[in-house]
């Protein structure tokens, strides 16, 4: 390559004397993108290989970090066989177990899209997706009756967009809670992954015939709702490549791709290796979300996927070995939070200045918290992003009353990672506000 651009630069010169100057700085400039280009490439297989070190470690299987490896080019079928299995052991067990135990309407799609990505016929998938429909029902009857979904819109998409990949056909009243209201506000990823469902719907054929799988004029309905989200998501994007913040940029870039916006998918991806490089998505949903878009991949590609030949296939050499990271337990002071906790009517009900040691995360100090005060409590509740604050100082946030703790930095300023990622600074307020969502 940089041979032929030397031969290049050398003929042109000799034609072109009078332009030399611009010409050899046209030439620095190609060389320095493909440099760049070349480091890029660099960070994106670096991130592969970490998120494949998940799947050795002692975190439970994640059907997104499963999905992410089948859309990423590094992987086939073999190098993935072994967690493919803990994930399907994984959903039986969520299946039989008692009725408050059984998966969310999310976290079930992600399963069947994991198993879909890695061709599993419907047969292993025969318990699974009736459990998905009727969720999907009881999402939409609470729709109807109080205005929003049992979970949220996120994962009701998420629950439509697994059935549309598996060739399943979704009801119309499950349908139409995906038309979004004009007054509605909703997180760029919900309306990210609500465009992911509503774009696999529009192009759902019925299998093995050429025939569209709904009528022409629920087609024409769910492009029109389509359009004005993407066009939302458009107009968010800033100038930096920045769409809402760095984690919802991942999923907007999807619907991005799907509606072939290469332009600003391709500012987007920019702004996401910057920030890969300096390694803002080292939770593993975080770079799960991530990995599929930098490789130009949404999932609607894990309907096209066809596993035969890769069945066939070498295995490839992919050694990893597990990557314990336990929270650095320092002794090392290096200041002081401020915590405060403030009830649903935003009444301080406890507030302490806690030792911040060197490397601690939010969870840190709040274990700090407790050891320094008896009184003092928290409960988390585990997830796929790590373990979520349910409950401060005795009062419990509840999904049914559409409270959770919202956690704040300085005056007003939201987090954006959970209490295991954020690593507070020496001197930070951090406001624990139990709020509405
Ligand atoms: C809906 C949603 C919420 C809802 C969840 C409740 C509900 N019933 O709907 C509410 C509003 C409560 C919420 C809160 C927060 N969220 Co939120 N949330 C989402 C969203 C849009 C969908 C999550 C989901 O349903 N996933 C599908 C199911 C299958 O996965 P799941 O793991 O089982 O889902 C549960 C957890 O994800 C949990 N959850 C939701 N948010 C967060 C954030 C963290 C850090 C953790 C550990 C868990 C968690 O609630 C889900 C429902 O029970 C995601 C978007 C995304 N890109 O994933 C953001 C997202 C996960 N949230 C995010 C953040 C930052 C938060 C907050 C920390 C914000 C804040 N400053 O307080 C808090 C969590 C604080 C806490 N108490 O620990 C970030 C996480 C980024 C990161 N690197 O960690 C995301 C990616 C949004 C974004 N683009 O910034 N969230």
């Amino acid at each position: 390559m940089v041979w032929l651009i030397c031969e290049l630069v050398f003929f042109l010169k000799n034609i072109m004397q009078p332009r030399r100057l611009l010409l050899i700085s046209c030439m620095q400039a190609l060389f320095l993108t493909v440099k760049l280009h070349g480091n890029l490439e660099d960070t994106i297989t670096s991130l592969d290989t970490r998120l494949l070190q998940f799947t050795v470690s002692a975190l439970p299987a994640n059907p997104s970090v499963h999905i992410a490896l089948r859309l990423s080019p590094e992987y086939n079928l073999q190098d993935v066989q072994g967690y493919l299995q803990r994930l399907k052991t994984d959903l039986q067990s969520k299946l039989s177990s008692s009725p408050g135990l059984r998966p969310s309407t999310g976290l079930v799609a992600l399963y069947l899209l994991a198993l879909r990505a890695s061709c599993e016929d419907l047969d292993s998938l025969q318990e699974a997706l009736p459990y998905l429909k009727n969720k999907l029902r009881a999402e939409k009857s609470h729709t109807n009756h109080h205005n929003v979904p049992l979970t949220n819109l996120y994962q009701y998409s998420l629950g439509v967009l697994a059935l549309c990949v598996n060739n399943v056909r979704v009801d119309h009243s499950v349908l139409s809670g995906l038309m979004p209201h004009e007054h509605h506000h909703h997180w760029i990823d919900t309306e990210a992954m609500m465009v992911l469902a509503l774009k696999c719907v529009h192009e759902s054929k019925v299998p093995n015939n050429d025939t569209w799988m709904y009528s022409d004029a629920r087609r024409t309905k769910v492009q029109t709702a389509m359009n004005k989200l993407i066009q939302k998501i458009q107009n968010r994007q800033a100038e930096n490549g920045k769409i809402g913040n760095i984690y919802s940029t991942s999923v907007a870039l999807q619907a991005l791709l799907a509606v072939r916006d290469k332009a600003r998918w391709l500012k987007g991806k920019e702004k996401l290796l910057i920030e890969a490089q300096k390694g803002a998505f080292h939770n593993p949903m975080a770079l799960s979300q991530l990995l599929p878009v930098l490789h130009e991949k949404t999932y609607l590609d894990i309907g096209q996927m066809d596993c035969s030949k890769e069945r066939d296939g070498q295995k490839h050499s992919h050694s990893v070995t597990a990557s314990h990271q336990t929270e650095p337990n320092s002794t090392r002071q290096t200041g002081f939070v401020n915590l405060t906790v403030r009830n649903i009517n935003r009444a301080v009900v406890y507030t302490a200045e806690l030792p911040l040691y060197q490397g601690t995360s939010l969870l840190g100090v709040l274990n700090e918290a407790k050891r320094n005060d008896t009184n003092f409590n928290f409960e988390t509740k585990q997830t796929l992003w790590g373990p979520f604050l349910t409950s401060v100082h005795h009062l419990k946030a509840q999904d049914t009353a559409r409270t959770y703790w919202h956690l704040i930095t300085g005056e007003n300023t939201p987090l954006k990672k959970g209490i295991k990622d954020y690593h507070p600074q020496p001197g930070e307020h951090i406001l624990l506000q139990l709020s509405n969502f």
